[in-house]
């Protein structure tokens, strides 16, 4: 036994200002970290220093946790999840992790009492935007769940030096700036430069014979890159689990530019740096289009091959055999981002532990398991093979013999079916040659989920119809969900205390419990308290908006939103073709007296898809006119609310009384935005898309707003010949919305700005607003109908929050370990290896 382990434990004994939650250990910790970490004297200190006091301190707290859950994992060995995902959208992580901890309540007392503005201090925290929309955000909320539920686990990513850009309006356009969300400090990370690991690219592969005689190959690169880990911890709610979100950063290796350096060439020792390093400065702001740039494969190889040669180490310091990798580590990829993974594995297997090819290939089989996001074919991975050969030369040799065998199946089940062939081949061939992705990762994975029932129906007909039929067995369906902790007891304080209050604590562990609250949904007093909150929510985002934009809005008006990224599919035009309708009405008919509302947007443009920023620029026009017209008499706001994140939706989910789901059938292949609403209180109005079926199903179809046409339709109808025109010309209310948009009425007489977009849907229409438009507008009026029966409108609104238990991220998680992950939760007993006070 060394020294230090009996000194260690001396050591714990005299730690409250490390460890001690009461009031008064709090303000000590914080006046000590604002001297000793922040290095300042009150009267210099800054706001931000006061967020790194306060940050510094609760790391503090959840240390013990962190490094009592790694020593526990270790010493028993246990099963681990590793969720590869080239997107962590984390949010902020103070709230959250006070939240976790359970100390919210004397850290807010101990600031106040401090005489700080305990809000305020929360806002200086930069969220790590380290991802584009639903796909990171829904890895953030797992790796809360996992931790929650106690399942050991790693989160394995990349570090953007700038995550998704900062989105500014001008003039009505959208902006982009780069998000420099570390140049205040990180105080949640540790550096881990100790478990570096390199990194191969370019170059080419040559063949040997070792010296027992079997024939290898090896990868001779042209370049090397070391990935330093970063370690966040991610705290388990009311547990003593802290598990690590592990994210790779990309930097020179030194000794590679050395010798450079030593011919007196600094320049070309510095560029290779700077061109190491360029490897993970920023993420691709593309959601759902691939962008097919050199840089990005590099930086999906680069995570990828990081984590997996980190899960060699723990083997190795473990002491596990490599045979047994499938059995220590169960990786899950976040779409086919990671896919890269299964051929790398199966080099470091082939390659560098020289086990044979089929045992390699069950190992990885054995490991993987791939979740596919989306049914858009534009959002499908595929590479140029002459782009990934030149990157990966070895691995396009491993895909190529994965190729010969996997085709040689195929063709052993079905014999003949040359067609099926090309289509399922990991090589498309019918032009220009390109690696196709999600094959690789259907081939190389024991299991393959959608991520809601709908959407995992559609992929067994459509765009995985081939894989369902050789391997049906592979396919299931995991619905997604959130976590109740960010989604309602961060976002909405008052919610979670009326809860609390009428069924105990307890219930944000397990959500379904809040089914206990429906025999108060039409309790008049339970409704008023429910109406006082949704009331305060509003009338704070009122309040935001106002100073924020200078606009008014009517805290009592309905608040009818859409926040997610904006896309065509998701159809934001189609509410902007409803608002110009309202507009267009009240101008008509100055007597007219419609139900008040606030349409409230917000969302990020992929900065390259034009579309979509006129999309914006739609937006903000209509509101730019209908804001300031006394004509309709304060009924009808349009906000465009700039840099929809993380932070910004946790303040607007709780003002929120309609949903707006509006996608086309069959397009959104979950969602998870329309979970957060409805947990919340909001009443949808929707489409039979992605998830929003689910949740109808779940909170009763007489507490749902349906319109639209259905998957099935949407498919009858392209397929019979859809022209889009007609609706147009056979709907004067469509026309006249159209016709006014045309005319220059809200772009200042310019009739051409909205043209592309207004010709596309005269015109093309792929995601048939022309055809749903009418069922669109009267949906809305029976919505207007039921919000004047206020006492109805409560009813359904409690009914929609208590009966959304099923969306709990923890569920899901729950059928991901039974399923797919084999593994069991691994309780940490931090008493075990530390004393905890407080
Ligand atoms: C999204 C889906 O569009 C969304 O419907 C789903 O809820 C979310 O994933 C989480 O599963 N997809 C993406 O963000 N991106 C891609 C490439 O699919």
């Amino acid at each position: 036994r060394l020294a230090i382990a009996d000194s260690n434990e001396a050591a714990q004994q005299n730690l409250e200002h490390r460890t001690g939650t009461s009031i008064e250990a709090i303000k000590q910790a914080f006046l000590e970290n604002l001297f000793f970490v922040q290095g300042k004297p009150v009267a210099l200190a800054t706001k931000h220093d006061y967020y790194m006091a306060l940050a510094h301190l609760v790391r503090d707290r959840m240390l013990y946790r962190w490094n009592g859950t790694a020593e526990s994992y270790t010493q028993d060995r246990c099963r681990t999840v590793c969720y590869l995902s080239a997107e962590f959208l984390m949010g902020p992580h103070l709230g959250n992790n006070l939240i976790n901890m359970g100390i919210y309540d004397q850290v807010k007392a101990a600031m106040e009492e401090l005489g700080l503005d305990f809000e305020d201090l929360l806002a200086q925290e930069v969220e790590p935007g380290l991802g584009n929309g639903g796909l990171g955000r829904l890895a953030a909320c797992y790796l809360d769940s996992m931790a929650s539920l106690e399942v050991p686990s790693l989160g394995y990513g990349i570090r953007y030096e700038f995550g998704i850009f900062e989105q500014g309006i001008s003039q009505g356009w959208q902006i982009e700036r780069t998000d420099k969300w570390l140049r205040h400090g990180n105080p949640w990370e540790v550096a881990r430069p100790e478990w570096a690991t390199e990194v191969m690219f370019g170059g080419h592969t040559e063949s040997y014979t070792d010296a027992a005689g079997d024939y290898r190959v090896r990868w001779v690169p042209s370049q090397e890159v070391l990935g330093t880990p970063y370690d966040t911890p991610i705290l388990g709610y009311q547990v003593d689990t802290a598990n690590t979100l592990r994210l790779w950063k990309a930097e020179a290796i030194e000794s590679f530019d050395f010798e450079v350096f030593n011919q007196g060439d600094y320049y070309g020792a510095v560029e290779e740096k700077v061109s190491s390093e360029n490897l993970t400065k920023v993420l691709y702001p593309n959601d759902e289009t691939l962008a097919g740039k050199r840089l990005r494969l590099k930086q999906q190889f680069f995570f990828v091959s990081c984590s997996l040669q980190d899960m060699f180490r723990i083997l190795k310091g473990q002491t596990i055999p490599v045979e047994e990798f499938h059995e220590k580590f169960s990786i899950q990829l976040n779409d086919t981002h990671p896919a890269i993974a299964s051929a790398e594995l199966m080099r470091l297997l082939v390659d560098e532990y020289h086990l044979d090819w089929n045992i390699a290939w069950e190992i990885t089989q054995q490991a993987m398991a791939y979740t596919n996001h989306t049914l858009l074919p534009e959002a499908l991975e595929k590479w140029p093979i002459s782009l990934f050969g030149s990157l990966l030369p070895r691995h396009l040799e491993i895909i190529y013999e994965i190729n010969t065998r996997f085709l040689e199946l195929v063709r052993m089940r079905f014999p003949k079916d040359s067609a099926r062939l090309e289509r399922m081949s990991l090589i498309d061939e019918s032009g220009e040659r390109y690696v196709r992705m999600a094959n690789l990762a259907c081939v190389s994975s024991h299991t393959i989920n959608g991520v809601a029932k709908l959407h995992s129906e559609l992929l067994k007909q459509t765009v995985l119809k081939d894989f369902y039929e050789l391997f049906p067995e592979k396919f299931c369906n995991m619905t997604n969900g959130v976590t109740p902790r960010r989604w309602i007891a961060l976002s909405n304080p008052r919610l979670t205390k009326m809860v609390t209050e009428k069924i105990g604590e307890g219930w944000l562990k397990e959500l379904e419990k809040t089914k206990q609250l429906e025999s108060l949904a039409t309790d008049s007093g339970f409704q008023d308290e429910w109406h006082e909150m949704k009331s305060a929510a509003k009338r704070e985002l009122a309040g935001r908006i106002h100073q924020q934009f200078g606009v008014l809005v009517d805290p009592t008006s309905m608040f009818d939103v859409q926040v997610k990224r904006i896309h065509e599919y998701k159809r934001q035009h189609l509410n902007a073709l409803h608002i110009v309708t309202l507009y267009s009405q009240l101008k008509q008919n100055p007597q007219m007296e419609i139900l008040p509302r606030t349409f409230i947007f917000g969302g990020k443009a992929a900065p390259g898809y034009h579309m979509a920023k006129l999309m914006i620029k739609l937006i903000t026009s209509v509101g730019e006119m209908a804001n300031k017209d006394p004509d309709l008499r304060n009924q009808l706001r349009v906000i465009f609310l700039p840099n929809y994140n993380v932070t910004n939706s946790q303040r607007v989910y709780p003002a929120s009384d309609l949903s707006e789901q509006i996608s086309t059938a069959g397009k959104e292949a979950s969602g998870t935005g329309n979970m957060k609403f409805a947990m919340n209180g909001a009443l949808t109005i929707g489409t039979l898309d992605g998830a929003n079926v689910e949740i109808r199903d779940a909170v009763g179809a007489e507490n749902f707003f349906l319109f639209g046409l259905t998957a099935d339709e949407v498919a009858k109808m392209k397929f019979e010949g859809y022209t889009p025109r007609d609706y147009y010309l056979g709907n004067p209310y469509l026309k006249d919305a159209i016709d006014l948009i045309a005319s220059g009425h809200f772009s200042h007489g310019d009739g051409s700005l909205f043209q592309p977009l207004l010709d596309k849907l005269l015109y093309q229409d792929p995601f048939m607003l022309l055809a749903d438009y009418q069922a669109y507008v009267d949906c809305q009026r029976t919505v207007s109908k039921a919000y004047q029966d206020q006492r109805r409108w409560l009813e359904m609104s409690i009914l929609n929050a208590s009966r959304m238990g099923y969306f709990s991220s923890d569920r899901s998680v729950q059928e991901y370990c039974q399923r797919i992950w084999k593994v069991s939760p691994a309780p940490v007993d931090i008493d075990r290896y530390i004393k905890v006070s407080g």
